[in-house]
């Protein structure tokens, strides 16, 4: 199976990236996760997304806050798909990271999830590696079952309690 490379901009985005590991862990899918940055380690940014592809990376998740260039920077040296999870700070509530991933110019494609959209981004990864894997597949849909579940069981909490 093919890895999903995450990588975060500064360790301070970790509590984020964290839901998307435990997601990819949930699925039994491989991954690495790595600190580089768009601005302070731009040279080894741009290596690992150029020799990704023949590394066995099938997708990669970016997380990165503020001037949030991160995911952009991968995309522009490789053609997997390259997901950006724009990461709250303390200033903007997050907004300054959501428009810096998300408005790539034409043929530059960032697949952006919610600000902090940490599971979403692991959800993403495995969409695209199902397209292939059966089996995979097939736990997305078992996760998709168990999560109705868990929205019926709650309605009926709520309508018995009110
Ligand atoms: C971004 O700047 C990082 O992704 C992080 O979200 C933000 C702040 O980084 P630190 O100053 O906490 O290292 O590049």
């Amino acid at each position: 199976m093919k890895k999903i490379a995450i990588i975060m901009g500064s360790t301070s985005d970790l509590p984020v990236v964290e839901k998307a590991v435990d997601t990819l862990k949930d699925f039994g899918v491989p991954y690495e996760v790595r600190v580089m940055s768009a601005h302070r380690t731009p040279e080894a940014a741009r290596e690992f997304a150029l020799k990704a592809r023949e590394n066995g990376f099938g997708a990669m998740i970016c997380a990165a806050g503020m001037a949030a260039h991160l995911a952009g920077a991968f995309a522009a040296n490789t053609t997997l798909p390259v997901i950006g999870i724009p990461v709250k700070g303390s200033t903007f509530d997050g907004l300054d990271a959501l428009l810096s991933t998300v408005q790539m110019p034409s043929g530059m494609p960032v697949a952006t999830v919610a600000i902090n959209g940490a599971a979403n981004a692991a959800l993403l990864a495995i969409q695209m590696l199902a397209i292939t894997d059966e089996d995979l597949a097939a736990k997305l849909d078992a996760q998709r079952k168990a999560n109705t579940e868990k929205i019926y069981a709650a309605d009926e909490e709520v309508r018995n309690k009110y």
